[in-house]
């Protein structure tokens, strides 16, 4: 028997904040979490489900060093992208928050220095690369050198992207620094280990002697990690992006990306339940599960069981339902070749159709093998099963009760007109499919609970066929109210059995058979639509997708195929603009006196190739101002020329001379300085504001 539990922790792998959101995600994680999350409401059992960004690691300082932004750029812009596909597609989350919070530094940041004072880790020094010019340790992506397997003369020190070899960076022949191209020094520097080995016998027992239930693919994993014994992990790395190492005098270290991020589904807990997020994470009644893909196991089910366990205060996970992949069309998807289908670009153009992608990821979730996303089947699921099955079954329902009874409700039986064996029948299958759904959700099989859930519109379908409402309609509409009764109960029924995977179609259907949410009690119940209740007027519950849609998808596949296949060295990319500056107050600029003034005299500030010292009239008064334009403008250059000054800017002494106010200038992308001056002439004084 399982154990009973008061609530459900229930957690999704937070993605990386450096690229968008594919359907690769949403198939392995996001989707299958979604559905478990929402049934267990419809339960009406206390569930939190949390998500969440994770803003750390070296990819995302590499994106930004690429892009000449800071990491903090890179992953704001990310994390808002990726929070708002998510609500774009209904995953329901109590909590989407991100590791570069203030509460998630705190929490991990006190997890760590717990298991530090207790003398958890192990501290050891090793050599490692460092970059005597930029002043830091190499993380192994940021060396780049000679491939000792193919000669490739710019592999990285994690991998050959040439020959796909995985290299360390010492294999690497005239190793460089990708920061700063200088040849890197071999330097000593202190890590913290978790001490793995010593939770190996206890891992062994919680896994493979407790959890035997767990899926097939993650016992299997985590067998094969014990069985190779484990090492201890560093949990600290050289790095000045992440949660710097909690411990007095130590500087440039921050905490491993994969100590931080698990430690973020606690961060976030606590950011909504301030008040009680230690029931959530303390008591034995909570059933906590991780949602992931199966790139994620060892770390959910190893590594951070163990962080869990030495720490001591915190729960385990009961179940751990990592998916496998989903390909598409036939190829691994991938985000540097643009191999994928991305939820935001998905979203934007076949909006209306989130629930579409829910279904058919969830039909072919890649659940215990890899699995594939082609267009031509997501046509042919929409047309012949969303379409011809369930939206077909509703409307017919919907439409023949407006035409026989005037959108009200009929009675289901008459003392003249008992039912028939056929309607017997059809009533006997709802409790059945009911369990049905319910096991195979219980059991994190959500591709066959969906497929009950279609067995339900197919039995519905099939009824009112069989059943032929309308010919009765000639001669008996007390048979005709059986039928259309029956009908219309299961439409009840699919509102309650796709509530979880569709939410978007059974609001809809809801408001169709105008009726509120329900509680998955009532899935199975036959009389949850009264007799002379109104319904309101059809509406299509989805639409048939044409060929023309499915072509300009596996268009822009083929154009992704071709780029990549003559893809040569790219162009260098434009050099990069400045970042925005953290944001000001309407205040902070108001007080600011920005207006035109016009140059009546310029010359160069002797001894200096910088400076130029301008006498201005600003409108109010004649004065002088030093600039250190002399590199761009030489003195005649700006003489009689309209410019636009910070007029009360604090007067400065600068090599003697008072300057009173500052001229601004646009710096262009290659450090050139120009001034600012109005399209037209305005004459000195203008205010601008
Ligand atoms: N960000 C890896 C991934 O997106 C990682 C998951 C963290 S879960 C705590 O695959
Ligand atoms: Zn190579």
């Amino acid at each position: 028997m399982e154990k009973s539990f008061k609530r459900y922790l229930i957690t999704s792998a937070l993605p990386y904040a450096n690229g968008p959101l594919h359907i690769g995600h949403l198939a392995g994680v996001y989707v299958p979490a979604d559905i478990y999350v929402r049934y267990l409401r419809l339960q009406g059992r206390e569930v939190l489900f949390i998500g969440g960004s994770d803003e750390h690691g070296v990819p995302i300082t590499i994106k930004a060093r690429e892009a000449g932004i800071t990491p903090q750029d890179v992953v704001d812009t990310y994390h808002t992208l990726i929070k708002e596909s998510f609500k774009g597609l209904g995953i329901s989350f109590d909590v989407y928050s991100r590791t570069t919070s203030a509460i998630h530094h705190k929490t991990a940041s006190d997890f760590f220095k717990k298991l530090y004072e207790e003398g958890k880790f192990i501290e050891r020094e090793t050599e490692q690369y460092y970059d005597p010019e930029a002043k830091q340790f190499l993380a192994d992506r940021y060396i780049i050198g000679g491939c000792p397997k193919c000669g490739n003369p710019d592999a990285y020190g994690d991998q050959c992207e040439k020959c796909g070899s995985t290299l360390s960076p010492t294999e690497l022949i005239d190793p460089r620094s990708a920061i700063s191209g200088s040849k890197p020094q071999m330097r000593m520097t202190k890590h913290w280990y978790l001490p793995l080995d010593q939770y190996e016998p206890w891992l062994r027992e919680w896994i493979l002697e407790q959890h035997k239930e767990w899926k097939v693919n993650v016992y299997g994993q985590c067998k094969s990690w014990l069985d190779g014994g484990l090492q201890p992990r560093a949990v600290s790395r050289d790095l000045n992006w992440g949660v710097p190492v909690p411990i007095a005098g130590v500087e440039g270290k921050v905490l491993y990306v994969w100590f931080d991020a698990p430690i973020g589904y606690i961060s976030n807990t606590i950011e909504i339940r301030p008040h009680d997020w230690e029931m959530w994470w303390k008591d034995q009644d909570t059933k906590m599960v991780h949602f992931i893909g199966k790139d994620n196991i060892v770390f959910h089910c190893i590594v951070f069981p163990a962080m869990l366990k030495a720490h001591g205060d915190y729960i385990l996970p009961e179940n751990v339902p990592a998916n496998e992949f989903l390909n598409l069309e036939g190829n691994k998807i991938s985000t540097s070749r643009n191999w994928a289908v991305w939820l935001h670009e998905y979203l934007a153009e076949l909006p209306g159709k989130e629930d579409v992608l829910r279904y058919v990821l969830c039909a072919n979730a890649p659940e215990t093998k890899d699995n594939d996303f082609s267009w031509k089947d997501f046509q042919t699921r929409n047309n012949s099963e969303l379409v011809a099955i369930l939206g077909n079954f509703v409307n017919r329902a919907v439409v023949l009760t407006h035409k026989y009874f005037e959108g009200k409700v009929p009675a289901l039986e008459t003392p003249n007109f008992p039912l028939l064996a056929m309607d017997k029948e059809v009533l006997a299958e709802l409790p059945l499919l009911k369990v049905r759904i319910e096991e195979s959700i219980e059991q994190y099989r959500f591709r066959e609970a969906l497929k009950e859930c279609m067995n339900l519109a197919r039995l519905g379908n099939k009824y009112l066929t069989d059943s032929e409402p309308w010919k009765w309609a000639k001669t008996d509409m007390e048979r005709v109210a059986t039928i259309l009764n029956i009908s219309l109960q299961i439409c009840a029924l699919l509102a309650i059995a796709f509530d979880p995977f569709l939410p978007f179609t059974t609001a809809k259907l809801r408001n169709i058979l105008n009726i509120k949410p329900q509680l998955w009690d009532a899935m199975g119940r036959s009389n949850l639509l009264a007799a002379g209740h109104t319904i309101n007027q059809p509406e299509l519950l989805f639409d048939k997708i044409e060929d023309e849609v499915i072509l300009a998808q596996l268009s822009k596949l083929e154009a992704t195929r071709q780029n990549n296949a003559t893809e040569e060295t790219p162009p260098p990319a434009p050099p990069p603009c400045e970042p925005q500056k953290p944001e000001c107050s309407y205040d902070d600029f108001s007080k600011m006196d920005i207006r035109t003034a016009i140059v009546l005299a310029a010359e160069r500030v002797p001894k200096t190739d910088k400076l130029l010292q301008l006498t201005i009239n600003t409108g109010i008064d004649v004065r002088t101002i030093v600039s250190g334009i002399a590199q761009y403008y030489a003195p005649e250059q700006m003489i009689g020329r309209e410019i636009c000054i910070l007029a009360n800017l604090a007067p400065r002494v600068i090599r003697g001379i008072e300057s009173k106010g500052m001229i601004l200038m646009a710096k262009q992308p290659d450090g050139n300085m120009r001034f600012i001056t109005p399209q037209e002439a305005l004459g000195p004084g203008c205010v601008i504001n």
